[in-house]
């Protein structure tokens, strides 16, 4: 089995990133073999509970009040709107179903509302995961309590590229967030976006970072960047495609026991690349037609898909059985 680190020399992580292709891939294959079934992918479905107006300034996101992007603001969502989605994903096959919000940090007012959700949405037999911002080590505890499995909260880039990204708040304020849903003992989902015109070297440092932390995130999500016009990273230099499954491959190579989500942006990928992202040792999508505010591949076309590459959705049933059933 591979030895977990958390000490990781961006020597080390660039001369992964500089392997031979097929070395490369089949080193991230063979590790991935270890822990998972290579031919199973968990498949989480998103919903937006709370929509735009958001008063932080991220430079790729289309929620930010600083930003230019049409987005339908919404407040945030009912109670009765949010379990219809869960049930349409649960009846779609969905194992997760994970609600996000576009605050700063919810109030324990919010909260309050979104504790309801989980709660709810735990009742009909769906895992959990919310994403709402920066959180209190109170407000951690109480997501525990109301059962919460796993928080979303992205590092998002390199400490040395997230002020261009991002100046509303800092690396380290994402860092205490993420202690405090660790101290909780919630499930940690935390990755970040590439083609948002970082250098490579950024790339290394933004593994480098979820690797050495105290304990590797059990989920890690690579979005590749959805350009989103009116964002100050619409019309960036994007990233091609053979260097994103070189991100994932790394990803799962140093994080060996991690769920790595293959995440947004793959509308703009071809089947092909994200057959090799599966083979690099991505092991999670988002499905369902919508991310957030932007497109993803219909329903019709990741069942497709994963047919022709011989992919089993993994299942997680209220009984807490985990079964896996093939995609029919
Ligand atoms: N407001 C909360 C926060 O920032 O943590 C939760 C919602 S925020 C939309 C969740 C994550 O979505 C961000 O951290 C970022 O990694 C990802 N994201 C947002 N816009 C994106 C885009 N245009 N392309 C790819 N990923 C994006
Ligand atoms: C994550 O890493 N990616 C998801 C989820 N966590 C919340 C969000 C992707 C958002 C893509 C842009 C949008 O739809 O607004
Ligand atoms: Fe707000 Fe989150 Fe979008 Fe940043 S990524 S603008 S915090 S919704």
């Amino acid at each position: 089995m591979s030895e977990i680190r958390n000490n990781w020399s961006k020597q080390e992580i660039s001369a992964l990133f500089e392997l031979p292709f097929s070395d490369l891939l089949f080193q991230a294959q063979s590790i991935h073999r270890e822990s998972f079934d290579p031919n199973q992918v968990q498949v989480s479905t998103l919903l937006s509970i709370k929509t735009g107006a958001c008063p932080e300034d991220c430079g790729y996101c289309s929620q930010s009040s600083k930003n230019d992007a049409e987005v339908e603001r919404e407040r945030l969502l009912p109670l009765d709107e949010v379990m219809e989605q869960a049930t349409v994903a649960k009846d779609n096959g969905a194992s997760r179903f994970c609600m996000g919000a576009a605050w700063r940090n919810p109030t324990d007012k919010n909260l309050d509302k979104v504790i309801d959700m989980i709660i709810a949405v735990k009742g009909i037999g769906l895992e959990t995961c919310v994403t709402l911002g920066m959180l209190t080590h109170d407000q951690s505890q109480r997501l525990k309590e109301a059962g919460l499995d796993y928080y979303n909260h992205n590092i998002d880039t390199s400490p040395e590229y997230y002020g261009d990204v991002i100046t509303t708040r800092t690396f380290d304020d994402r860092l205490d967030t993420l202690q405090h849903v660790r101290d909780a003992g919630i499930n940690v989902c935390s990755g970040g976006i590439v083609g948002m015109g970082e250098k490579q070297t950024d790339r290394v440092s933004f593994l480098q970072q979820l690797a050495n932390l105290p304990k590797h995130p059990e989920s890690v999500p690579i979005n590749m960047l959805v350009q989103v016009e009116g964002t100050p990273l619409h019309g960036v230099e994007e990233i091609e495609p053979l260097q994103f499954i070189r991100t994932i491959a790394v990803a799962r190579i140093i994080m060996p026991e991690s769920v790595v989500r293959l995440s947004a942006g793959r509308t703009e990928m071809s089947d092909e690349t994200q057959a090799l992202c599966f083979l690099a040792g991505a092991n999670s999508i988002f499905y369902g037609d919508r991310l957030l505010t932007t497109d993803n591949p219909d329903e019709n076309h990741d069942q497709q898909l994963f047919k022709k590459l011989g992919i089993n959705k993994k299942h997680v049933f209220s009984s807490e059985q985990i079964k896996d059933t093939a995609c029919a």
